[in-house]
């Protein structure tokens, strides 16, 4: 079974808005998404989402939960990745673009869904209404959503 990848996302909030950023290369290059990446070796997931703001827009997240917990699937139904998604809403630093990510606040009403991965209309709402979730999602080789399980819950891991 080939290794599953852990990786964070992180959505900054600020009064009605949120910020997103357009990956510039790499997978899901051309979407709007969170910030994140994958975790390293020795690192812990919240070690990992700090690095991963700062590297990708400069901003070091100072207040933050964890809102969902998601297992992606790629192609063959063996789940590969599992994502770490967190709101924050204190950081320190500037929003700023990088090699990697172009970030830019969005109102919370004004989402681009249509560019952005198609899981996220699917999730995203819920945790801005301020629910937990764990969900699993399976994609086809060409990245197009196949299927959808939402759990709402109390907790998360
Ligand atoms: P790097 O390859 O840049 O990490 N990611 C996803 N985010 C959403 N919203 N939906 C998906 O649906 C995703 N698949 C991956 C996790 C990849 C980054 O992209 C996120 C990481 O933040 C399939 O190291």
């Amino acid at each position: 079974m080939p290794e599953l990848k852990v990786c964070t996302l992180v959505l900054l909030i600020r009064d009605n808005e949120i910020l997103l950023a357009m990956k510039k290369r790499g997978f899901g290059m051309g979407l709007w998404n969170g910030v994140g990446g994958k975790i390293k070796k020795g690192e812990t997931i919240e070690q990992a989402l700090i690095r991963e703001s700062i590297e990708e827009i400069s901003v070091e997240p100072t207040e933050y939960t964890k809102v969902a917990v998601h297992d992606f699937t790629f192609a063959d139904g063996v789940p590969d990745m599992q994502v770490h998604a967190y709101l924050a809403t204190k950081w320190q630093g500037e929003p700023t673009e990088s090699e990697e990510m172009a970030p830019q606040w969005f109102k919370q009403s004004e989402i681009p869904y249509d560019q952005m991965w198609q899981d996220d209309l699917l999730w995203m709402p819920l945790v801005l209404r301020g629910k937990k979730l764990k969900t699993s999602f399976a994609f086809t080789k060409n990245n197009e959503l196949l299927s959808a399980n939402i759990d709402i819950i109390d907790r998360l891991p």
